[in-house]
């Protein structure tokens, strides 16, 4: 089993379920990326191309007011949280990492909205590539299909 990988026999089924991708634009070669293989999870996984809604944040600081916000509106299972910091580049790296992380968790638990981590904060930007490549590992499909697990959970639960 890879790395981050769902476990075995978890239900990733996606259809019936509805989505909201929050992507940051910084670094958005990187974000696009993460975005392009997060919205092909989802679809391929059997959720609808309508039922799953984009929206853009300048920056990864603004993804948890926007994820709040679309968990808040009540029309979403899951959002997935998208992102990139690189820390040679960002001199607070540390203060919007922390900020974006607690941010996410503070947002999925005060609405009950499961939110996938698809944030990237590494050293270099050859390190972001990598992990936004065309295989398995690219972690804005890791981030969907956790995002799909949840949703499924959340539902199962009740
Ligand atoms: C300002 C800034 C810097 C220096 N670096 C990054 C980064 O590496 N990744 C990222 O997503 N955003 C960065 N930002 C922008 C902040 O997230 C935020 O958008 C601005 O501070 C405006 O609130």
């Amino acid at each position: 089993m890879q790395r981050g990988s769902p476990e075995p026999g978890a239900d990733l089924r996606a259809d019936g379920l509805r989505f909201a991708v929050v992507v940051s634009r910084f670094n958005e070669s990187i974000t696009s990326r993460l975005r392009a293989a997060a919205l092909s999870t989802l679809v391929e996984r059997g959720a609808s191309r309508d039922a799953i809604a984009v929206h853009d944040v300048p920056g990864s600081f603004e993804i948890p007011q926007a994820a709040r916000r679309v968990a808040e509106a009540g029309k979403v299972d899951a959002v997935v949280c998208l992102g990139c910091l690189i820390r040679g580049a960002t001199p607070h790296f540390e203060y919007i990492a922390s900020a974006v992380a607690h941010g996410i968790m503070d947002a999925s638990g005060q609405t009950g909205v499961p939110m996938a981590f698809g944030v990237l904060t590494t050293n270099t930007l050859e390190e972001a590539l990598e992990r936004a490549g065309d295989g398995p590992e690219n972690k804005g499909r890791e981030a969907a299909l956790a995002a799909i697990e949840m949703a499924r959970l959340f539902r199962a639960i009740g």
